[in-house]
């Protein structure tokens, strides 16, 4: 394995995907474009998302640009994800970041233009324990939308991807810099190698599971009629977040 620098292995990738006539930012930002995230619904629904196909296909798209195998089905990208690139160079692959400890070195990030410098190295967020396996411990909270309490309850994976976009632009906004606008983020390592490293070990685990999902037991979810006005505060925040990452930082 070939120690390398991530960042400028990530430039590396970029640009020979460009050559290959990919050109990796626009494909992203476009996406988004073309992609907007779901509006919340009025009331808590366990049903949410689950026939809105941007959730799997937000998944999927970035399961496509992070750690998608050359011989896996592919819907959005036809050229190797980075971790496949990264593997046929024979460059190290970082060590996984735990996102309540300060991003490694290895993963830091200069860019080019000052104003697209990381505001934190340190934005200890992570994604709601109603994302994983074992799920919410007592006292925490689901889901505000579907009342979800672990990775399992998701109904499938289109509501699994919308109710994962909100935290997802909360954590953008986090680490700010260029992981504020989705045509620029691609290029802080910690896109591919944080943030959505992170996203896609739920999608990998979700999909893991899926064949057992009828089998295994759903959490009884309790349906309130009416969101607090803190979960109302908490969905509109990152529905904004999510509109202002999908602005053009050149405009
Ligand atoms: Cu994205």
């Amino acid at each position: 394995m070939a120690q390398v620098n991530i960042q400028s292995a990530i430039n590396e990738y970029h640009q020979k995907m460009k050559q290959m006539g990919m050109d990796m930012h626009e494909f992203h930002a476009n996406w988004h474009q073309q992609n907007k995230d779901p509006q919340h619904p009025n009331t808590p629904n366990p049903d949410w998302g689950t026939n809105i196909s941007f959730g799997k296909d937000f998944l999927q798209m970035h399961h496509e640009m992070v750690e998608a195998l050359d011989t896996e089905q592919k819907f959005f990208m036809h050229h190797q994800s980075i971790v496949s690139w990264f593997n046929s160079k024979g460059y190290n692959l970082p060590l996984e970041w735990n996102p309540l400890t300060p991003i490694p070195n290895e993963l830091a990030f200069t860019p080019t233009d000052v104003s697209l410098k990381r505001k934190t190295n340190d934005p200890r967020f992570a994604l709601p324990k109603h994302f994983t396996v074992q799920g919410i411990a007592q006292g925490e909270d689901p889901e505000p939308i579907t009342r979800a309490t672990k990775l399992t309850d998701f109904k499938n994976l289109n509501q699994l991807g919308c109710c994962i976009v909100y935290p997802h632009n909360a954590w953008h906004n986090a680490i700010g810099g260029a992981m504020l606008y989705f045509n620029t983020a691609i290029d802080d390592p910690i896109f591919y190698f944080g943030l959505h490293w992170h996203i896609d070990k739920v999608f990998t685990t979700y999909l893991s599971l899926q064949h057992r999902l009828t089998v295994i037991e759903k959490t009884k979810r309790v349906i309130p009629e009416a969101f607090t006005q803190k979960e109302l505060e908490q969905l509109k925040t990152a529905e904004e977040l999510g509109i202002r990452i999908r602005k053009n930082n050149s405009n």
